[in-house]
């Protein structure tokens, strides 16, 4: 985030709009930086965004005070501070941060999932991130272990993959005996990794780039590291002494028949055309318009709370990073920008944003910024932004039947 802050001369004198902005955003940025001086600004911008991607992701802060601003600089001068800043940038080292040695932790993690009666691996944004699908998948079909994605996790193995577990989530995270944990924290999403939810003897396997996490949580083995090259290191080390769960095992069955059962009482439910709508009548209409996508996957973004609970459990993701939602935080107000962003990364994807009434209105002036982007530089035909208004859909529906009557 950019942004401005009072002239630096009356800084501490009363000046208007005075803050220490440095001060308050510092408990809330992984970095938060004022720019003293013009020159300082390309050097502070590739600085920001350099650690906003670094390790787990998150924003950075970057004060520009309106005396700097004002200022101006030769466009040679700036050109030559705007080619250092690249320059410098382009020689940081892009590699992921070096830990310490994984081996004796990807050695003793391997036997633990070998030898589990009940192994479960949760796939979390973190895979995502990491762009670890293959290696995941890889580890899934070739060990035949069930998976379970957070809901941003979702995609990195296809939702309709036969080892899912989304639709037995209480039974595989209460009965699990191991747990590898790929790129999700232990946190109130995945109840603290605490009984009465996970069986009190579950032992975790907890793969995350932040060693603070790891140390946190304490897990029976911890993998500072980012998920893609640990579970390549664990592929590896399974080859070596393969083992897979066949599909008749007692717990591969207990939970894709679990699974079963789950998803036809849901799909019952689906199939009902409930008027006026509940939530699971139009979620069902934007699922198969979505699947009717194909691939490339559109981008759906989710918000609101039932709505976003809701769709969770309804619209299907069969490819990584397809999923953008309020967030371990839950909050609201995201949606519309992640929309923009969403479309700005990928604009060969569809991006439907699925969205609560009141969702909705934290941000819908960002629905301006949307369309006039479409003009410019958006591919609007290829893009669009379906939104759910719960409350919408409600009034015309009655109006519908209003008028059939
Ligand atoms: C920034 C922020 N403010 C307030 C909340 C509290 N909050 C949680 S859900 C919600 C509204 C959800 O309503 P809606 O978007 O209509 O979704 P629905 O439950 O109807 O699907 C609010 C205000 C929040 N999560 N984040």
């Amino acid at each position: 985030m950019v942004s401005g802050s009072c002239d630096q001369r009356d800084a501490g004198r009363g000046d208007f709009q005075e803050l220490d902005q440095i001060a308050a955003t510092k408990p809330f940025a992984k970095l938060a930086v004022k720019a003293a001086a013009i020159a300082d600004i390309p050097r502070l911008v590739f600085q920001a965004l350099a650690a906003t991607v670094a390790g787990r992701p998150g924003g950075c802060y970057l004060d520009i005070p309106s005396d700097v601003l004002h200022q101006t600089l030769a466009e040679t001068e700036a050109a030559s501070l705007i080619a250092e800043a690249v320059a410098a940038a382009g020689s940081a080292d892009p590699s992921p941060p070096k830990h310490k040695s994984l081996d004796q932790g990807i050695v003793e993690a391997a036997e633990l999932l070998r030898r589990a009666e009940r192994p479960l691996v949760v796939v979390g944004k973190g895979a995502a991130y990491a762009r670890a699908e293959e290696a995941i998948q890889k580890l899934v079909d070739t060990t035949g272990i069930p998976f379970l994605p957070t809901p941003m996790g979702k995609g990195v193995v296809p939702d309709v993959h036969p080892l899912s577990s989304t639709a037995a989530r209480s039974l595989a995270i209460g009965q699990c005996d191991v747990a590898l944990v790929a790129g999700a924290r232990l946190n109130w999403l995945l109840h603290f990794g605490e009984p009465p939810k996970w069986s009190k003897d579950v032992k975790f396997i907890l793969v995350d780039v932040s060693e603070g996490e790891i140390e946190l949580r304490k897990p029976q083995v911890g993998l500072v590291g980012d998920a893609k090259r640990v579970v390549e290191l664990l592929n590896r080390e399974i080859k070596d002494q393969p083992f897979c769960l066949a599909r008749s095992h007692p717990w591969v069955d207990a939970i894709t028949k679990k699974s079963k059962d789950n998803v036809l009482k849901m799909e019952a439910q689906l199939v009902k055309d409930v008027v006026p709508f509940n939530f699971m009548t139009p979620m069902r209409i934007i699922r198969d318009a979505i699947l009717a996508e194909g691939s490339p996957a559109p981008i759906v973004v989710s918000e609101g709370a039932n709505t976003m609970d809701v769709g969770r459990a309804v619209l299907v993701q069969n490819e990584p990073r397809t999923r953008l939602d309020a967030g371990t935080w839950g909050t609201m107000g995201v949606g519309l920008g992640y929309c923009v962003a969403a479309a700005v990364a990928e604009p060969e994807r569809l991006v439907v944003a699925v969205e609560g009434d009141s969702g909705f209105g934290f941000s819908a002036m960002e629905v301006e910024v949307r369309v006039m982007a479409s003009a410019t530089w958006f591919n609007l035909r290829k893009s669009i932004i379906a939104t759910l208004f719960v409350s919408c859909c409600y009034f015309l529906l009655l109006l519908y039947h209003a008028v059939v009557s």
